[in-house]
């Protein structure tokens, strides 16, 4: 039976960036990806990276096209009703920026040094099971063309994502989930056009959030909420455009060039969090663990910082033989994991629509925005928060 220090299932940035950690410290690790990498390379998804994920990527030897090709952003804007206010990310946080760089070109640059270093890498590996996790001699099987196989490891890393199989292999009794599952979605359109602002633009409206981001200086990516009855099929280009302007504040909306959709497709919100993240030999990370909605660019940049507490602890393990990193890393990462889903959440509640909510907590949601046009220092909390607490 071949034998891995590390096991880590799923080749999504969180498996990808702590493969290659890992790699970095000599620890050698398997990658098990139930799906092909075009597949896995097609999902549209992430845009905005923290700081403290680009470091991550420089650190795992992964930072030179993001330096290169990345869009640093000082700030950002909230339109409400109209009303148009820029958070100055770089005034409020003494610097702080985050750089705007698709979750599909992070996972490329992850893919092509993993392919650099020969590490092993298995995609399309059918029916994970994880075996004895909870003691001191795990082992992962797969089926790969047909074929079972077995690994032993010391310990498995569950990057799987919200459907893997870690999450699932946990015991009921022994997991606590904690959910709000919104009663709405976005719809994404990504096109070869340039976008309507420098800077992105997160819009609450009384006929729902609209978002304005970008891959590039030519080619955007733009959200509206939409219910959850919607399908992509209802909605045209031209009918995404037109209600996307309508969203919009004037000048915004004059600005947005349309043209045909490269992808559209429609994402349900959630928030999430799994209690605890380890399982004896087996860590659950990323989004295995936590969904945030994507209103607050938190999800990709939490697995990024599940990574470096788990990439520390294991690196401390084989290096230090203490296991004091890995008996933290549960409370290290839930910590930063919950100000990250209070983010998430705050904001998604201020810009969106729901149907249910009373005329009060319509005004609260007037009242919170008037607090932030305002008040610098409601504009710093904000600020603070969008770059990425500390790790
Ligand atoms: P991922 O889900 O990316 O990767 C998990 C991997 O595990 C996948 O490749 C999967 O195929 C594999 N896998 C699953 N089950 C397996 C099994 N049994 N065996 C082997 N492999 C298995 N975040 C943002 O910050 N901004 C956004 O705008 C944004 N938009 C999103 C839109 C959508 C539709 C979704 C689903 C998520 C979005 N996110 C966004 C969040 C997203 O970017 C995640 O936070 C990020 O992908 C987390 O990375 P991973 O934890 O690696 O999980
Ligand atoms: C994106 O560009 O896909 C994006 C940017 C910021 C968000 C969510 C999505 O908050």
């Amino acid at each position: 039976m071949k034998r891995y220090q590390v096991a880590i299932i799923g080749s999504g940035p969180a498996g990808l960036l702590l493969g290659a950690l890992l790699h970095k410290a000599g620890i050698d690790a398997i990658i098990l990806e139930r799906q092909s990498r075009d597949y896995v390379l097609a999902r549209i998804r992430a845009g905005v990276l923290e700081q403290g994920t680009v470091g991550l990527l420089h650190e795992a030897g992964v930072g030179a096209r993001v330096e290169r090709e990345g869009l640093v952003h000082g700030g950002f804007a909230l339109n409400f009703n109209g009303h148009s206010l820029r958070i100055d990310l770089a005034d409020l946080t003494g610097g702080k920026t985050v750089t705007v760089y698709g979750q599909t070109e992070v996972t490329r640059d992850l893919m092509a040094h993993r392919d650099q270093i020969g590490a092993t890498t298995v995609y399309e590996a059918k029916d994970v099971s994880l075996e004895d996790f909870d003691g001191d001699a795990p082992r992962v099987s797969y089926t790969k063309d047909g074929q079972r196989h077995q690994i032993a490891c010391d310990f498995i890393a569950g990057c799987d994502g919200f459907h893997g199989i870690s999450r699932a292999s946990v015991p009921d009794q022994a997991l606590s989930t904690f959910e709000r599952v919104y009663p709405f979605g976005w719809l994404g359109v990504l096109a070869d056009v340039p976008p309507c602002s420098h800077e992105l633009i997160y819009a609450g409206h009384e006929r729902g959030f609209a978002l304005c981001s970008m891959r590039s200086l030519t080619r955007s990516r733009y959200y509206i909420q939409c219910s959850l009855e919607d399908r992509i099929d209802n909605w045209s280009d031209q009918a995404f455009w037109d209600e996307l302007r309508r969203r919009l504040d004037p000048a915004a909306a004059e600005a947005v060039v349309t043209g045909p959709s490269i992808e559209k497709s429609i994402a349900p919100l959630r928030s999430f969090v799994a209690e605890p993240l380890r399982f004896g030999r087996m860590f659950l990370v990323g989004d295995a663990a936590h969904i945030v909605p994507p209103t607050g660019a938190k999800g990709l940049n939490l697995a990024a910082s599940d990574v470096h507490y788990l990439s520390q602890a294991l690196i401390e393990f084989y290096g230090e033989h203490s296991s004091a990193g890995i008996d933290d890393y549960s409370r290290r990462a839930l910590a930063r994991i919950w100000k990250a889903e209070r983010f998430s959440w705050s904001l998604t509640t201020l810009l969106h629509r729901f149907d249910t909510m009373t005329p009060f907590e319509r005004r609260m949601q007037d009242a919170e925005f008037a607090y932030l046009q305002s008040s610098r220092s409601a504009c710093a909390s904000v600020a603070e928060n969008y770059v990425g607490l500390p790790f």
